[in-house]
Parts: structure tokens; C-alpha cells; sequence
């Protein structure tokens, strides 16, 4: 008989990563709390966090490293054999085709990041760049307008939402899909104060809309309209900020000319939302004491994606809601996520088939199938998949499962049997989240920001193991890495009782000098070697200390303002062992809101308004008409609800509503289909047709409906349950400029699933 126990971890459904308090018996996790005692949380959780047991102990997880057998059935192997062959399997890929021939795919869910520090050093062992994840299938466009303005794709911006007078919400639904800080009681917070105003832009009269001072619902793929006739009506009427463009600010001039051009009550028009409640909107956001915008994937899976993030960005930078509590900022990060590629430079690694070029780092997962189904020498032939399941989630599934088919070498890390690694020539099962050590990367605040090291929960399930461990161990194999580095693991043993590692750390750089190619796989190496004296078997967590180091040195007044002790040469190892020891998290830093100027990259200090690219498409707004008009529908493929998580979980049985994904379709459309809830439809798309249920719901516009992302998953062998949603989207449906899907975006015809139509 096992008894209970408590302990301290975190949420792993969202990048929120709420704390929890949890009540485990033997190998499961029996009561989830929010945890009071985390910094940044309090206490705050929402309803998918209690289904946790689903994820960790679920029947699709993997026990052994599997290896497909000629007939295409799996074979449960050891872990040597599998990372023998995988090690013989990579560098004979290698040696006859060069690096460019493997390209890494994922790396990160929404709370294991901890494991990237080791898998991106097999990239850099295979001499590849080819660093594919699903930020390449959102936010990068983002990620690129940042480059421009601020001098760095690393300078990445977040907003005050809970000390705004003001919150602009663009294509977001935080009540469902959070993404900013406790987001209900957030929500709440600002509705019932008289003195805030809220305000959402979303074609669909969405949970948080619900909650709004005023919602624009305009027509689905026009917000480049609607933010371009909002910041013309700033300028206009001289509502922006002149003094801060002045102090901070290059290029104005230009922008404001282009905005000056705009017609407003057109766009307005093409928007199809009230030009009196766009004025006023504009206005009233223009003159808040304080400002914010926050935005999500209905901007940034939709038509004109990089133009939006420019736009939503020009409205807090125009009217001085930057750098200041309320508006948007820049903020800090522990864990370096983010790359700074700037495609300017010729430098630069471009995709052989498309000459695509990275945004921080990532190339965009709508071109990996041409690249590796196209036809020459310098293709795509093998690739590592870890924590993503691209074979569900990434855009157009009938392409991936052909380019997968085309493959030499498929490896796949993950905990569970995905549709992805279904198709893999290996599998190997990593450990949970909640029985290896681990973190997020996801720590985007300003101007106090934490960091949550999460330690196991319970012993690692029998024959898995966590990611530092499969990649030290297959670089190892591959001979990238000695099998030991006897002199380091010493000095690190004689420090490990003084917490503090100087002559460890000098001896780690001249054992890096002394060999190239060592210097990009240090993770492994601090992870067999300082690793090993860290207490609680916290090997993984090795990186973390030059981490801690670096960012105790540059940000070393804001790390002292969140309570951590030390001078210059001690700060960082006693942030390290405030991260190692916090259970419940710890504040990293508290910064000062001056301190922000520092963070801009471009070397004159100023935020470069103008963007070449952006005008110009801004210009080519006006001549443009809306695509899809052959196809009724305009479907928002991918909708946050009360329980989609991701594909994080796969028994069905986790979900208390909505079994079906049902898709949302307004009563009129329903009508005039004559289809009513509950019944089947057909939805084609240009690239693929699915079955769907029809849940008739007024909340959405006429001419769109809506399916849930985080279905279309097999559970035991059973067949897909619920949409397998990227059937219906294609590869060349996205942005030219950041190749972002348009998700949100997908014309279709709908029609009922009857013996009339001929299908079932
Ligand atoms: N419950 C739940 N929460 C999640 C996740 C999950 O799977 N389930 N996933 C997490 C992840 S990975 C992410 S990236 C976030 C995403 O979080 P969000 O982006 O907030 O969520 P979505 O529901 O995808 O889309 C947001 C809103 O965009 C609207 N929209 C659609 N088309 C348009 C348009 O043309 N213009 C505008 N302005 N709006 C439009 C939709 O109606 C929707 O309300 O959620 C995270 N949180
Ligand atoms: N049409 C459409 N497609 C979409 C979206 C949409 O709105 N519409 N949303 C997109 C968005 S925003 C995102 S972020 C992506 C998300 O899609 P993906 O990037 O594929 O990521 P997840 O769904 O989070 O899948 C995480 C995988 O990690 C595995 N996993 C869990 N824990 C561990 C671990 O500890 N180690 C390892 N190795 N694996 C682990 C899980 O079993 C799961 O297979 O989907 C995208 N796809
Ligand atoms: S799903 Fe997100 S908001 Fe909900 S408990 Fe988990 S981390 Fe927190
Ligand atoms: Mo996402």
C-alpha cells in the first residue's frame, strides 16, 4: 500500500506554466492545486491543469526505443542497439551528403525546454542549421518585425495587461488560451473596474470578447485594414506621442506619411466594423493614461501576418505605451530561446529548395516538405523529431506523411506513440515531464521576472530516459564526446562544497579552447562532469549555472532587487543555487522600467520605426481584394477551448465537453445548409476534406466557422478522434515573408455528410 505525499511542480499545458501544489500516491498524481507559493502564479490555475494524471500516466505511453522492422511493423530494442544504429545511421548521412541533409525538428512543448540546451547540439554535431520548431509556424514574423525595430530578434516584447487602463486584445482569447498572467481573474479585474476599458478585436464574440468594453467583430483577415485605419486616425488627429518618437524613435516621418494616405472609412468598410466604434477605439486608446496591446494567432496565422505585428506594434510605439507600467516592454530571459538571424545577412543558411532563410534561428515548418521531397542532391534526408508531432500539427498533413515516407532516417523523442512517431524509423521514449528535471523557457516578464526549475516528481518510468541523457549518450556514440572528462569531473567535486565553481569554470574554458568541436556541445559536457557533483541527481540542471552566470552579470542591479545575494564574482553561482533549491520558483530580476532602453540592440539606442517591406505592403493594402470568395466559408482551423490542450493530451477521456471538436457554424449558414447540431458535414478545403459534427453557435460571424486545434490524435490504435484539422490546410497557404501558416484563414465548401452527398 502506497501512502500519500505533497509536493511542488508546475503546469506543462501552457507557457504559463502555472505552480502547482500536488498530492501524489505511488506513480500517480492523485489532487492538483494551484501552489499559493509560487512567485509569479499565486495560486492561480485553470481546469485542464487537475486532468494531469492523463498525460503521465496514459495508456499510448512508451516504455522501450522502438525500431521499424522491413514489414513496417516496430521492434522493441535496447538502448544501445537503437543509439548505436542511430549514431552509424547519422554520420554515414553526414559524411556522403553533408550537414544540410538533417534538419531537427521541435524541441520544446509548452514546459520541457530544458532538454533543448542538449538536442540543439546535435544539430551543431551533424554541422546543420536546420532548427525547425512550431514557433516557425507562428510567432516569427513577430520575431522578424522585432529584428527591425529594436536591432534583434532576442528583443522580444510582452505588455502590462494587468496594470493597463487600457488593454487592446487582437486575435487573442486569453479566457481560453491564456498567455498572459492569470488570466481570468485578470480579466475579471479589469472588467469590473469602471476605470479600465477593454477592448477586443475577433471575428468571433469569443469568451474574453464577452467580457469587453467594446468588441469589434470585424470580418476574418482584415485586421490589416482595421490597424492601419486606427493608427491613421492617431495621426490624423496628432494623438500620437510627439515628445517619445522624438527621444526614442527614427523614421516617424515616413511611417506617417504612408499612414496619412490611408482611407480610413474604407478600410473600415472592408473590416465591416462601425467607423464611429473604430474612431473611438483609436482615440480612446490613443489617449489612456495607459496602454497596451496584446495579440495572438488570430493575427498571426491570418492574411497579411507580418504586416499585423508591425501594425499592432506601431499603435503602442506611436502613442508612447512603451517602456512604461501599463504599456508594452522588452524583457529578459534566462534560457537564450531565441536566436538573432537578420536575412540581410549573406551569411545566412538558405533552404535548398525554397532559399528560405531562418527568423531567431527557425526555419518555418510549411516548407519542410518541399525540401525534402525535392529532387536533388542537397535535400532534406533525415531528421530528429523531439516533444512536437508535425505529422498532426504542422500544415498539411497529406504532405508530411509523404515527405516522412521519403526519408533515409526518422528518429522520434517522445513520451507517447504520436501519428509522427508512427512513422519514424525509431522511437525512443523519454521520460515525463514530472520524472526528469525540467524548466521553461517561457519566461517573457518585465519588470519582475521568474524562473521555475521543476525537479521529478517520481522515478523515471522503466526503460526511458530523459533528453540530456539520450543526447550526451548518442554524441558519445557518434565519438563527438570522449566517454568522460576525467580532470573536469574532479575539480568539480572539490568546488561542489563551496557552491562556488571558479576553477571549474577556468578549466571548462580552456577544455573548450582546446577543441572546436567540443565548443558547441558544452551541455553535455558540464552534464558528465559538474553534473555529477550537483545534489539530488540534478545533472540535467549543469547548464543552468553558466546561465545563472551570464545573466547575473549583465542584468546583475535587477538580480540583487529580486533578494539574491553576492557580489560581481559570486551573484551568479548563488542565483544558480537559489534556482536549484526554489521549489516553487524564484524571481530572477526586477528590473527598473529605465533599464529597458539597454535591451535595444540597434547601436544608436533608438527603435527604427520604418521598415521598408512593411510599407510597402502597407501601400499594396488598398488594391488588394480578399482571396477565397470561390469558397463560402472562411474557417478559423486551430480554436482554443476549454479542452484542447495542444496534443499534450492524448486520451480522449481528459475531455469533460466538446468529444467531437465540434465546428462552430452560425444559425443562419446552418440553415440555409439545412444542418443543425450534432449532424455530420463534409469540409473540403483546395488541399484536403475531413468529416466534422456541426454545433450550430451564434458566437461566431456568418460566412466563418471554427474547429478546435489539439484533436485528430489516434488513442490506442483507434482511428483519429475528432478533426485531423491540417488535412485542410496547405503547405503554400501562408505568409511570403515569414511562410506562417494562415490557419486562421482556410476558405472551404461545407456540406452535409448525407446518402444525398454520397458519403458517410
Ligand atoms: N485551451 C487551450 N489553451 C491553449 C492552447 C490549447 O491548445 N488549448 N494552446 C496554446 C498555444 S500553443 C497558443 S499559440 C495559444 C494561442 O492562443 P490564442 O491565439 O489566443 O487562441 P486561438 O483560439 O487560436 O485564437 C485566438 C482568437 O483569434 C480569433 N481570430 C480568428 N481569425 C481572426 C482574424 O482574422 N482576426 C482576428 N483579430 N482574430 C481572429 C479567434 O476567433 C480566436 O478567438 O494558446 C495556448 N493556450
Ligand atoms: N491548423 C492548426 N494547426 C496548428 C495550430 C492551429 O491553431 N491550427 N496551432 C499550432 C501551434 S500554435 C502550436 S504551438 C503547435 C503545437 O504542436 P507541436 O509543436 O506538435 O507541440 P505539442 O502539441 O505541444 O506536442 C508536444 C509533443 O511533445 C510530447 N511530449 C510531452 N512531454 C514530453 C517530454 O517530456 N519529452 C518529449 N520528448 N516529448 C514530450 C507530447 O507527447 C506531444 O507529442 O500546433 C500548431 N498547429
Ligand atoms: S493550462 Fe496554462 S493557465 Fe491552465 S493551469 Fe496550465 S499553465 Fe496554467
Ligand atoms: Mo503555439
Amino acid at each position: 500500500m502506497s501512502s500519500t505525499r505533497t509536493d511542488t511542480t508546475a503546469c506543462i499545458l501552457c507557457s504559463r506554466n502555472c505552480g502547482l501544489s500536488v498530492e501524489l500516491e505511488g506513480s500517480h498524481l492523485k489532487k492538483i492545486r494551484g501552489d499559493k507559493s509560487h512567485p509569479l502564479t499565486q495560486g492561480y490555475i485553470c481546469q485542464k491543469a487537475a486532468r494531469l494524471e492523463h498525460y503521465q500516466n496514459q495508456d499510448d505511453r512508451l516504455t522501450s526505443p522502438l525500431q521499424r522492422q522491413p514489414d513496417g511493423s516496430f521492434k522493441p530494442v535496447s538502448w544501445d542497439e537503437a543509439l548505436e544504429d542511430i549514431a552509424g545511421r547519422l554520420l554515414a548521412i553526414r559524411n556522403h551528403h553533408g550537414g544540410d541533409a538533417f534538419a531537427f525538428l521541435g524541441g520544446g512543448g509548452q514546459g520541457n525546454h530544458l532538454g533543448g540546451a542538449y538536442s540543439r547540439q546535435l544539430l551543431a554535431a551533424m554541422n546543420s542549421r536546420f532548427s525547425y520548431n512550431s514557433l516557425g509556424q507562428e510567432k516569427t514574423g513577430d520575431f522578424w518585425v522585432n529584428g527591425r525595430l529594436f536591432g534583434s530578434q532576442r528583443c522580444h516584447t510582452t505588455e502590462d495587461v494587468e496594470h493597463a487602463d487600457f488593454v487592446l486584445f487582437i486575435g487573442t482569447n486569453p479566457f481560453q488560451a491564456h498567455g498572459i498572467p492569470n488570466a481570468r481573474d485578470t480579466l475579471k479585474h479589469i472588467q469590473k473596474d469602471p476605470n479600465r476599458t477593454m477592448v477586443v478585436v475577433d471575428p468571433r464574440r469569443s469568451e474574453t470578447a464577452r467580457l469587453a468594453d467594446i468588441h469589434l467583430q470585424l470580418r476574418p483577415g482584415t485586421d490589416s485594414y482595421l490597424l492601419s485605419a486606427m493608427l491613421a486616425i492617431i495621426v490624423r488627429e496628432g494623438l500620437h506621442d510627439r515628445d517619445f518618437l522624438a527621444r526614442r524613435c527614427l523614421g516617424f516621418e515616413e511611417v506617417e506619411q504612408a499612414l496619412l494616405t490611408i482611407p480610413v472609412a474604407d478600410y473600415a468598410r472592408r473590416a465591416d466594423v462601425p467607423l464611429d466604434q473604430l474612431e473611438k477605439v483609436a482615440r480612446d486608446f490613443a489617449s489612456a493614461k495607459t496602454a497596451c496591446v496584446r495579440i495572438d494567432l488570430g493575427i498571426q496565422q491570418t492574411l497579411h501576418t507580418t504586416l499585423n505585428g508591425y501594425l499592432e506594434k506601431l499603435l503602442y510605439l506611436l502613442t508612447g505605451n512603451f517602456g512604461v507600467r501599463g504599456g508594452n516592454n522588452l524583457h529578459t530571459m534566462l534560457l537564450p530561446i531565441l536566436g538573432d538571424t537578420d536575412e540581410r545577412n549573406p551569411k545566412l543558411k538558405r533552404t535548398a529548395h525554397h532559399g528560405m532563410f531562418p527568423i531567431a534561428g527557425i526555419y518555418p515548418p510549411n516548407i519542410l516538405p518541399d525540401e525534402i521531397l525535392h529532387n536533388g542532391e542537397d535535400r532534406v534526408r533525415a531528421v530528429f523529431v523531439d516533444s512536437a508531432n508535425p505529422l498532426v500539427t504542422w500544415a498539411d498533413t497529406a504532405a508530411y506523411e509523404k515527405a516522412f515516407a521519403a526519408l533515409e532516417l526518422s528518429v522520434v523523442v517522445d513520451v507517447a506513440m504520436t501519428e509522427t512517431a508512427r512513422a519514424a524509423h525509431y522511437v525512443l521514449p523519454a521520460s515525463s515531464q514530472f520524472e526528469k528535471w525540467e524548466a521553461t523557457g517561457f519566461n517573457l516578464e518585465f519588470p519582475v521576472n521568474g524562473f521555475h526549475l521543476r525537479h521529478p516528481l517520481f522515478p523515471a518510468r522503466a526503460g526511458t530516459l530523459p533528453e540530456p541523457e539520450i543526447y550526451t549518450r548518442l554524441l558519445e556514440k557518434m565519438g563527438e564526446l570522449p566517454p568522460a572528462f576525467p580532470k573536469l569531473e574532479r575539480i568539480a567535486r572539490l568546488e561542489s562544497g563551496r557552491g562556488l565553481y571558479p576553477a571549474y569554470l577556468a578549466a571548462l574554458g580552456v577544455t573548450l579552447a582546446s577543441n572546436r568541436r567540443w565548443r558547441p556541445l558544452a551541455a553535455s559536457i558540464v552534464y558528465r562532469t559538474l553534473g555529477k557533483s550537483l545534489p539530488d541527481k540534478a545533472a540535467a540542471t549543469a547548464p543552468l549555472l553558466p546561465l545563472a552566470m551570464v545573466y547575473a552579470q549583465k542584468h546583475y542591479a535587477a538580480v540583487k532587487r529580486a533578494g539574491h545575494r553576492g557580489n560581481r564574482l559570486t551573484l551568479g553561482a548563488n542565483l544558480f543555487r537559489a534556482i536549484l533549491n526554489g521549489r516553487s520558483g524564484v524571481l530572477l530580476s526586477e528590473h527598473q522600467f529605465s533599464d529597458l532602453w539597454s535591451f535595444i540592440a540597434h547601436e544608436d539606442g533608438f527603435i527604427h520605426l520604418a521598415i521598408p517591406e512593411m510599407l510597402a505592403e502597407l501601400r499594396q493594402l488598398e488594391a488588394e481584394t480578399l482571396p477565397g470568395s470561390d469558397h463560402p466559408f472562411i474557417l478559423m482551423a486551430g480554436e482554443r477551448r476549454s479542452y484542447n490542450a495542444n496534443q499534450i493530451y492524448r486520451d480522449p477521456a481528459w475531455r469533460k465537453v466538446d468529444p467531437h471538436g465540434a465546428m462552430r457554424m452560425h444559425p443562419n449558414d446552418a440553415e440555409a445548409l439545412a444542418l443543425t447540431t450534432g449532424d455530420q458535414a463534409r469540409c473540403r478545403s483546395a488541399w484536403g476534406s475531413i468529416e466534422v459534427v456541426i454545433e450550430v453557435d451564434d458566437s461566431v460571424r456568418t460566412g466563418m466557422v471554427t474547429l478546435p486545434h489539439g484533436y485528430g490524435m489516434r488513442f490506442r490504435d483507434s482511428a483519429p478522434i475528432g478533426p485531423e484539422l491540417n488535412r485542410l490546410t496547405g503547405s503554400d497557404h501562408c505568409d511570403p515573408l515569414s511562410r506562417t501558416p494562415f490557419h486562421k484563414y482556410v476558405p472551404v465548401q461545407i456540406e452535409k455528410a448525407d446518402s444525398a452527398t454520397g458519403e458517410q
